[in-house]
């Protein structure tokens, strides 16, 4: 019988998301449907002295419009999500942090924190009237002093931004493993930069959006949220709602991307349910590119200072780095992104003495979250910048400094010496890094570009490699479920507790599950994206789906066909061991024309008098399982990257892009690819492209796509990809997860490559983007302290 794990079957999902068929939250609609809009702060900072609602309220059409003191006491403020901030004791203990609550009232009551919070929400027949009613809303603020700078919102003086605390420092941790004081001390060389990763914007195709209907007659909300996690939206609602979980049923339906942000839960999943309970109608919303440009939340923004020391072989001994995460006005993911920074860092390198120290920020800006790498492009940028600089410092290949300090093959698995957020010991489960890195440097001829990358300087051509690797911590916990069953015409329906943004679940899992059930993955239908058929349920972030839906799928289909292999067995009255599963029947291995069928053994294990299902077991074929993995497993990659840059314009071409990566067990090979792809994509955004900018005022300079630019199917060159399998020792299918790799090197590797194309102008590009006039700008500089220096 084929195996279809390891197969590039094609996306059971696309034939209606490409004909336009999928069903996204702005395609519901629904008798009595009312609309809403919100009023957003138009300031970063000011006290709220009054919201006039009279005029808006007077216009025909508009049902209701509700501000936060309407609302105080009704519903919960938003706080810290709790599965994403708690810490296990040993590593309250290793890191001593200091957490700070903060909240954010779903409308703002007295104060707005940033520009786009929202402090009202208008209910009316159609969008039209609302967008009418909205503009007719005077909100008459008083400006408080404004912070948008990290370090001056460290300042004794700094204006509040939660107003409870007594400083704008939301959290503050230490990791160390060795002696990096020691190390500096001792050191050969020592190496001092200050390296800065830019706030960014997640912006997937289908903005936000949420849809809430009210059943009278249940007391039942049904909500239709573009969210990441519908059962941890339900547990919120039920939070700020007052209400019980089973009052509440969230489905995600068709997500067009979510990348990050789209994870947790927002104001907008709490009032909009609100509202459909108060007026006892559906109600939707739905986010336009401007709000979520400038509400939905932001990510990345760290300034890492780092001190390096290091010997003249390239050997680095010791690293001390003190980060900042700027993360706006409420931090909702704890420690998420800073941790992930802190264990990082290192990637594929031993780097014994290692001291890292993080601050999180609060200023007047929107909530910063994970997104796609969610924290690991940040510090991988700082990493990689590192071995090049050492490397050109000590004039040798930034190759030879990688060699050097790469954890080799048969030290795995490798202790890094500190702790996963997790709890567990950083431990690297399997991989061989160096192997990567030969075989990309294979792959692009490294050897034969550096021969005829001096011919190209020669002609005037800047024409530059630059390399980087990482690896991540995949397939984060704490678990994910998956309920499998066959109904009474033998169809098999799985339900899964995360599900898709993209990311193709909807084959993948069906392919797990044909394997154990020996059918083919059409006849299998998955679930996803509702929380109605499991109790718990985790969702999709972390690239953790393949790895946890993944292994909890593949068990309880095992145990399904444990089952109806032995409702089989009674049935036809032989021992289970001489039975064999092929296509949706069971047959008798020694009499091969005895069998029965799924639909046969389903309705054989119906509860009754009739009941063929052997005493000590459940009636029905359906199992529920939790996967709980024991930690995360660690996938890994190198990314080379070809530019040619133009010193005159500052324009960055990007020539060409290699990948080696490996997800361990794939899956599907085709939808792996197609994440590394993507994933990539964005990766050359932030490297080149992106960058949410605020004026000192705490107003946003990139409110359209004419000033905060992606790049598009042009500028993404076609990706030359190849593979490593190695297994995870931490799930039985020995998956890794890929859904962010692709997203977190591009940034090092393509400044790498731009810093080698210029060589030997000693320019460092330690921010990002590599923008034209950023570039412009560095180049001045270097020329101007190398009294300028000609390349070529
Ligand atoms: N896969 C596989 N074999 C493996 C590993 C993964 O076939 N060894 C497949 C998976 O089965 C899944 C896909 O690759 O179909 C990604 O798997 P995984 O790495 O487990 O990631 P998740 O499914 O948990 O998705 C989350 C991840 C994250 S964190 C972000 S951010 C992201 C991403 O996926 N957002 C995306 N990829 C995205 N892709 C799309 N189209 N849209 C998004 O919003």
């Amino acid at each position: 019988m084929t195996k279809y794990v390891g197969q590039s079957i094609r996306r059971k999902e696309d034939y209606r998301l490409v004909t336009g068929t999928g069903q996204f939250v702005a395609d519901i609609k629904m008798a009595n449907m009312a609309e809403a809009v919100f009023v957003r702060s138009t300031h970063a900072h000011a006290i709220i002295k009054e919201i006039d609602i009279t005029e808006a309220k007077a216009l025909d059409g508009v049902y209701a419009i509700i501000t936060g003191l309407e609302i105080d006491g009704k519903i919960k403020p938003l706080v810290q999500f709790e599965s994403h901030s708690a810490l296990p004791p040993n590593v309250e203990k290793e890191i001593n942090p200091t957490i700070r609550f903060c909240y954010e009232d779903v409308l703002a009551k007295k104060k707005v924190m940033y520009v786009g919070q929202p402090i009202a929400v208008i209910v009316a027949e159609n969008r039209y009237i609302a967008e009418d009613a909205a503009d007719l809303i005077k909100v008459e603020y008083e400006t408080i002093p404004i912070v948008v700078d990290p370090f001056k919102s460290l300042e004794k003086d700094a204006p509040l931004i939660q107003d409870h605390l007594d400083g704008n420092i939301q959290a503050e941790f230490r990791v160390t493993t060795g002696d990096a004081d020691q190390a500096l001390k001792d050191a050969e060389h020592i190496l001092k930069a200050r390296i800065k990763t830019p706030r960014v914007s997640s912006n997937p195709l289908e903005t936000r959006g949420v849809v809430s209907t009210y059943d009278v007659r249940t007391n039942q909300l049904h909500v239709y949220s573009s969210t990441q996690l519908p059962f941890e939206v339900r547990t919120y609602m039920a939070k700020c709602l007052g209400l019980v979980e089973q009052s509440i049923r969230v489905t995600a339906p068709d997500v067009g991307g979510g990348f990050g942000p789209k994870g947790g839960v927002h104001p907008e999943e709490i009032i909009i349910p609100y509202l459909s309970k108060l007026l006892k109608r559906p109600v939707k919303w739905i986010e336009d590119r401007l709000e979520h440009l400038t509400s939905a939340r932001h990510s990345r923004d760290q300034i890492h200072d780092v001190e390096v020391a290091y010997k003249q072989d390239g050997t680095i001994v010791g690293i001390k780095d003190q980060f900042i995460i700027d993360c706006g006005a409420m931090n909702y993911f704890g420690l998420t992104c800073a941790y992930n920074s802190a264990y990082h860092l290192r990637g594929a390198y031993k780097i014994p003495n290692y001291d890292i120290g993080c601050q999180i920020v609060l200023t007047n800006k929107t909530p910063n979250v994970p997104f796609r790498g969610a924290g690991r492009p940040e510090v991988v940028f700082v990493m990689d910048r590192i071995i090049d600089m050492v490397a050109r410092k000590l004039k040798k290949d930034p190759v030879e400094v990688m060699r050097k300090n790469m954890i080799q093959a048969e030290e795995m698995p490798y202790d890094q010496g500190i702790l996963i957020k997790d709890g567990a010991q950083l431990i690297y489960d399997s991989g061989d890094y160096p192997a990567a890195l030969e075989q990309g440097l294979k792959m692009v001829d490294y050897e034969g570009f550096r021969v005829q990358q001096k011919e190209w300087k020669k002609q005037g051509k800047l024409v530059g490699i630059g390399i980087s690797s990482y690896v991540e911590g995949t397939g984060a916990g704490p678990f994910e479920s998956a309920y499998v069953t066959i109904d009474s015409t033998g169809q098999v329906v799985a339900h899964l507790g995360a599900s898709p943004q993209g990311q193709g679940h909807e084959t993948v899992f069906s392919q797990i599950c044909a394997d154990e059930l020996m059918l083919s993955p059409d006849n299998i239908t998955i679930r996803v994206g509702d929380t109605t058929n499991l109790a718990y349920g985790a969702g999709t972030y972390a690239s953790r789906s393949a790895v946890n839906a993944g292994s909890a799928i593949q068990a309880a289909s095992a145990k399904l066909r444990e089952k109806v292999l032995a409702v089989a067995a009674v049935m036809l009255e032989v021992d289970p061991s001489d039975l064999q599963m092929v296509d949706g029947k069971v047959f008798v291995e020694s009499a091969p024309k005895k069998y029965v069928t799924y639909k046969e053994v389903a309705n054989a294990a119906r509860p009754g008098s009739r009941c063929k299902v052997p005493d000590g077991m459940e009636p029905g074929l359906q199992v529920t399982h939790y996967f709980v993995p024991p930690t995360v497993t660690f996938a890994s990659s190198v990314h080379i990257a070809m530019v040619e840059v133009d010193k005159k314009t500052g324009f960055v071409d990007l020539k060409g892009y290699s990948v080696v990566h490996d997800a361990g067990k794939v899956i599907n090979p085709m939808i792996v690819d197609g994440q590394v792809q993507g994933g990539i994509a964005q990766g050359i955004g932030a490297a080149l492209y992106e960058e949410v900018i605020y004026d000192e005022k705490g107003q946003l300079l990139t409110g359209s796509y004419m000033d905060y630019l992606l790049p598009t199917s042009m500028e993404i060159p076609n990706v030359e990809k190849g593979h490593q399998e190695f297994l995870s020792t931490r799930n039985p299918l020995g998956i890794k997860g890929v859904g962010e790799g692709g997203a977190i090197s591009p940034p090092a590797a393509i400044a790498n490559a731009v810093v080698d194309a210029l060589y030997p102008l000693d320019i460092a590009i330690n921010q990002l983007p590599i923008s034209p006039s950023n570039l412009r700008q560095w180049i001045k500089e270097a020329e101007r302290k190398q009294d300028k220096v000609e390349i070529g």
